[in-house]
């Protein structure tokens, strides 16, 4: 590798040193004469852009820190995000997209057990994808100067790697919008958040894949080049510039350092962990809530046994309490049998209690304790001990959650419920009065409130 692999001045097109396959651009080059020209109609502004970033900071060991602090978490932030899809039940057709072609994971049944799974992965998820929020702007501030390179690419491998930079930038960028504006609950987009972010997600690992496989022994070298220890001990005053590399990150003019490297470490994991305070909170139950002050869920959700988010009230649901009085029934179906019940004839039931978390994919989750009939119970009240899966239907007419299915382990589970009382009280209108569903491990989203309709199936119902 020639000492100064960066094209210098000396390098541009026409003089000697002018060279057709410079290093950094692997593989089949093109033409010199094709980016000569490309580099005689530089943009305006691409020259200055280049040259104007003087941070004395940028080089190999910063881009790589920030790399390897991403490297290890993205993974945990796609993986957990594959599990919520996963968790959402693909197989009986109610995760979201509903038809992902050859993207289909391997469907498996969702555990009940540990009852915090769910709110262990959903939470994971969005804590650590809203902490990641600096540290990827951070990497991105740290290679700016390459993504105004001019002329874009000279070679058929370089437009390789360029167009799979486009797509993981343009990719983690869109998927923490999406994310984030799902979690506010702002539905700003004119396409299903679901969609958008699953496919955002594919296209954005793959990149990330490609993208590592050709950075990784980069990354290592950089990060052997210094020290961390030493880099760490490092003033702002010792702050030197890395010598050029051959990515060019490294300022050809570097200007003097208005922050040390351990400074601007410091700033982005101190905004990471700060972000992730002021987020984990809506995943925990007691005062701590009160400290998300960035999540528009279970900050205050009021006082008393219902005193917990909502995020569907039955206003909005468009759930009359003329539907939930003394004339609802709920009923039970399976087996060719069907069973009409009452409020007081569930009451009459055996009456079990849980303490069972509700975990939301957009992150909140608080554990509560619910009190109803076993769904096991009722599955046998209709004659089925060995249901396949049950089909809940609610009052609500519209809407995506107004129904959802249960797999067996789901519906066999000892504190499986459909839920008349909350806290020893009865669930609010809010919480889905007269009835609901709540399952360990269970997403929210399949915790249907204002129950109508179960029906149980058998392996013999197919
Ligand atoms: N019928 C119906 N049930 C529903 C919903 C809904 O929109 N309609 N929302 C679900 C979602 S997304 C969540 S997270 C939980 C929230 O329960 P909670 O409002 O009692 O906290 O209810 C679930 N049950
Ligand atoms: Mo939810």
């Amino acid at each position: 590798m020639p000492a100064s692999p960066r094209p210098s001045p000396e390098d541009r097109p026409g003089s000697p040193g002018d060279r057709p396959n410079p290093a950094g651009a692997p593989g089949y080059a093109f033409p010199a004469r094709l980016w000569q020209a490309l580099e005689r109609h530089r943009p305006p502004g691409a020259r200055a852009a280049t040259e104007g970033w003087r941070s004395p900071l940028r080089g190999p060991w910063l881009t790589a820190v920030y790399g390897a602090a991403l490297l290890v978490t993205l993974p945990l932030v796609i993986i957990t995000g594959l599990l919520d899809y996963l968790a959402y039940g693909p197989q009986f057709g109610q995760a979201f997209p509903r038809d992902v072609g050859w993207l289909r994971l391997p469907p498996f049944d969702w555990p009940t057990r540990p009852s915090w799974l769910f709110r262990l992965t959903q939470g994971l998820h969005v804590t650590l994808g809203i902490m990641l929020i600096p540290v990827v702007l951070a990497k991105l501030w740290s290679v700016i100067p390459k993504l105004f390179d001019w002329p874009p690419a000279r070679s058929v491998a370089q437009v390789l790697e360029r167009l799979s930079l486009l797509l993981l930038v343009g990719g983690i960028l869109f998927q923490i919008a999406t994310g984030l504006l799902n979690i506010q609950y702002a539905y700003l987009f004119g396409f299903d958040f679901y969609t958008a972010h699953y496919f955002g997600a594919w296209v954005f690992t793959a990149a990330l894949v490609a993208h590592v496989t050709l950075k990784l022994p980069r990354m290592v070298s950089a990060l052997r080049s210094r020290p961390l220890a030493a880099e760490l001990r490092t003033p702002r005053a010792g702050t030197r510039p890395e010598p050029p590399d051959p990515d060019g990150l490294v300022a050809p003019r570097p200007g003097p350092p208005t922050v040390s490297r351990r400074g601007a470490v410091a700033l982005v994991g101190g905004g990471a962990l700060l972000l992730g305070a002021l987020t984990v909170g809506q995943t925990l139950d007691g005062p701590l809530r009160r400290t998300a002050l960035l999540l528009p869920r279970g900050r205050d959700s009021g006082a008393g046994p219902n005193g917990f988010p909502v995020n569907r009230t039955a206003a909005a649901a468009g759930v009359q309490a003329s539907e939930t009085g003394p004339g609802w029934r709920l009923t039970v179906r399976g087996d060719g049998r069907t069973v009409t019940l009452d409020r007081d004839g569930l009451l009459a039931l055996a009456q079990h209690t849980a303490r069972l978390p509700i975990a939301c994919v957009e992150g909140w989750s608080t554990r509560q304790s619910w009190t109803g009939v076993r769904l096991r119970d009722l599955a046998a009240l209709v004659g089925v001990t060995d249901p396949s899966a049950a089909h809940v239907r609610s009052l609500e007419r519209a809407g995506l959650f107004n129904q959802a299915t249960l797999q067996a382990n789901q519906v066999l589970d000892r504190d499986s419920l459909l839920a008349l009382r909350v806290n020893g009280a009865d669930l609010s209108a809010d919480h889905g009065y007269p009835a609901r569903i709540i399952v360990p491990a269970l997403p929210g989203v399949h915790c249907t409130k204002w129950v109508a309709s179960i029906e149980f199936r058998t392996r013999r119902d197919g």
